[in-house]
């Protein structure tokens, strides 16, 4: 099998996922003098069909250009993850299918990865470093070590979401990754408070921002170009729920996810919790960092039409994350013979706590309140269940609808925006009774 993400991607895929039409031509050959892509034979022949695990019988119809799909999506693996759904290799994109994301803490197999550009290729948590400089008293330079024994040590289940969860849905379509529903997760982090630290270094009175920095590269292998280095307001920056983290789920951190050491930020945009992290620099302006600026992580001020364009000056910075929820139990298309079934979940909601889950059966006309659990901890989802009863026979839908503690309920329908951002509409997934 190949795989992806660790040193072990090699051969056809590999050519493929760097140079496409370089691997084109290795194993179609080259018309002379042209740019075009010649006939599978001979050494290509034999090349694609080990690719591909067997010979193609049709190759001559292959289009030029052409990448089988088993070489796009199905033999590829991604080292140390189980399940996840490849949305794209170069950078690394994976998200997990909802009814992998039943367990209460994320394992990290099941771990979505999303990478903005290639991550560092040899890391090593005995000599990382973390700077900690710009407007402080005492600006720091620290070892993993140097963290652990200065600061307190401690545990937190974390729900991270990628803002862009669910933009696969948006009509009409939008550019970047079609993430569907899983883009999320909650995995146990072990760190040191970002506060601890940053009251450590003393952080002087004309800070507004923070602004991170990571190891990881950009896509087009320009040197110093970050891919991506976002920053939060020096507020939500010190709030006890945010971690520099350097163990996941009692393991280290897996090398997608950011290994040796990270933050998470949860409650806002997944991005805000730079993986591979090496600097935290102190501002007295917002950070303009990679997708700081422009439209990045943002929604237009006022509603606006499906397909809509919006000015950047007319688009707000995205904060907390909205409420959300997951049906993980049981997956979608189940067939079952009884007439009842328990189905469970997830919910989260950003900044806030969720107050409720409703589900239904019968396309929104009547709701039946969950359980809801409370939080493990601040910012970690909470599990739902409910029983639900079918009156008979045939197609039902059972929708999930949670609602946070500031009184704001799940829509029906996403909220288009240019970026595809923040959908939040409810959850579905069909039965059938018989
Ligand atoms: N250095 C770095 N940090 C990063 C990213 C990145 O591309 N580079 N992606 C961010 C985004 S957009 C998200 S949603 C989260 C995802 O974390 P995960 O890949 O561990 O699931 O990481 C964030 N941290
Ligand atoms: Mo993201």
């Amino acid at each position: 099998m190949e795989r992806l993400g660790g040193e072990k991607r090699t051969g056809l895929f590999e050519l493929h996922a760097d140079a496409p039409r370089r691997a084109d031509w290795t194993v179609f050959g080259r018309v002379p003098h042209t740019d075009r892509r010649g006939f599978l034979k001979g050494a290509g022949f034999a090349a694609m069909a080990a690719a591909v695990g067997a010979a193609m019988p049709f190759h001559r119809y292959m289009p030029a250009g052409f990448m089988p799909e088993a070489l796009a999506a199905g033999p590829v693996g991604i080292e140390g993850k189980d399940g996840l759904t490849v949305l794209g290799a170069r950078p690394l994109n994976a998200e997990t299918p909802p009814h992998l994301l039943d367990d209460e803490v994320t394992p990290t197999v099941r771990h979505f990865i999303r990478n903005n550009g290639i991550a560092p290729k040899q890391v090593d948590a005995g000599t990382w470093r973390l700077r900690i400089d710009g407007l402080v008293h005492r600006p720091m330079d620290l070892s993993i070590e140097d963290l652990r024994r200065r600061f307190e040590v401690v545990k937190r289940r974390l729900t991270i979401e990628c803002a862009g969860n669910g933009r696969a849905f948006f009509e009409p379509r939008v550019g970047g990754n079609q993430w569907t529903l899983g883009a999320v997760a909650c995995s146990e982090w072990t760190g040191v408070r970002l506060a601890d630290v940053l009251k450590a270094v003393g952080v002087k009175d004309n800070v507004v921002y923070t602004a991170h920095v990571g190891a990881d590269t950009d896509v087009s292998g320009a040197r110093g170009e970050l891919p991506l280095s976002r920053g939060v307001p020096i507020e939500k920056a010190m709030e006890p729920g945010n971690l520099i983290a350097f163990g996941m789920n009692g393991g280290p951190l897996h090398p997608m996810n950011g290994a040796p050491l990270r933050l998470v930020i949860p409650g806002w945009p997944g991005s805000c919790s730079q993986k591979w992290l090496t600097r935290i620099w102190l501002r007295d302006v917002v950070h303009d960092g990679a997708k700081m600026t422009g439209s990045s992580y943002r929604v237009p001020e006022y509603p606006i039409a499906p397909g809509e364009m919006v000015p950047d000056s007319s688009m707000a910075f995205i904060g907390s994350m909205p409420v959300k929820s997951l049906i993980t139990t049981p997956g979608n298309g189940l067939s079952i013979n009884g007439r009842s079934l328990s189905v469970a979940g997830h919910a989260w909601a950003g900044d806030n706590e969720v107050a409720r889950v409703d589900v239904s059966t019968d396309f929104g006309a009547s709701w039946q309140r969950a359980a809801l659990g409370r939080p493990a901890n601040g910012y970690a989802w909470q599990r739902w269940s409910a029983r639900l009863e079918f009156p008979g026979q045939g197609y039902y839908e059972v929708w999930a609808r949670a609602t946070d503690d500031k009184g704001t309920s799940q829509p029906f329908a996403i909220a288009w925006n240019p970026k595809g951002y923040l959908n939040n509409a409810m959850h579905r997934i069909f039965v059938r009774v018989s």
